[in-house]
């Protein structure tokens, strides 16, 4: 059954990858599955056709046949779980990878979007210069946790799992503010993720399509 995600028609990063529809083509790129993209502008990310999708009218959404997912979470929880290679076979281990997926998106993603958001949506705003350093902080505070637990290891837990891939996918956002050049192991590992095969063809597929949407004038 043809799997189609949705994507930005032409994304506000730019083609660097950080928009949440990236995540999704990684880990289908690691499981092996071919998928299409839909692609989308924001007018229509709002219409009633993506809104029976996605309630939040956000991308990305997963479609298979008669399935319809969306937040990211659920979509890369169903891709492990209906594919080999992104989730240890072994009941115990399988549940520690979900507990990183989890803990990538509810404990260590909120502080690094309010990051995101203090500078790039409120840059601007008066209490901006005074917040910044405590939001920093808050980002930093989960750093320091999970620098030492990562420690010296390749990945979280063992083999490289969706959680290492939530991880990284979260971790990426903080590239530009400079906050993962103080964990040198952290950034390391980012750029583990960043270098496997997989992760690069959905990189790759995805600055196409922004590279597309700024030739057609987008
Ligand atoms: N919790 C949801 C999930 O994990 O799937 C969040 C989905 C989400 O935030 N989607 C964003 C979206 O659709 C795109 S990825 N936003 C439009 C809207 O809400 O109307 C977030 C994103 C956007 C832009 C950049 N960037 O420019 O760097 C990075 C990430």
């Amino acid at each position: 059954m043809t799997i189609t995600i949705t994507g930005f028609e032409s994304s506000p990063d730019r083609g660097r990858g950080l928009a949440r529809d990236m995540r999704v083509r990684w880990a289908l790129e690691e499981v092996g599955q071919p998928y299409e993209v839909h692609l989308l502008s924001f007018a229509a990310m709002k219409e009633p056709a993506h809104l029976a999708r996605h309630p939040f009218g956000q991308i990305p959404t997963y479609e298979e046949g008669d399935l319809v997912l969306f937040e990211t979470g659920a979509i890369i929880l169903h891709i492990a779980q209906r594919h080999p290679g992104l989730l240890p076979d072994d009941a115990e281990a399988r549940a520690r990878a979900i507990t990183w997926m989890f803990a990538s998106l509810s404990t260590v993603e909120p502080p690094v979007l309010e990051l995101a958001n203090a500078r790039l949506l409120e840059g601007d705003r008066p209490w901006t210069r005074e917040r910044m350093p405590l939001v920093e902080d808050r980002v930093r505070a989960r750093l320091k946790q999970l620098s030492p637990r990562l420690g010296n290891s390749d990945w979280l837990d063992g083999s490289f799992s969706a959680g290492d891939l939530m991880m990284v996918s979260v971790l990426i956002r903080l590239r530009s503010s400079g906050l993962l050049d103080e964990y040198p192991n952290l950034a390391a590992y980012v750029a583990r993720g960043e270098a496997r095969p997989a992760y690069q063809r959905a990189f790759a597929d995805q600055l196409e399509v922004f590279e597309r949407s700024q030739g057609a004038g987008g």
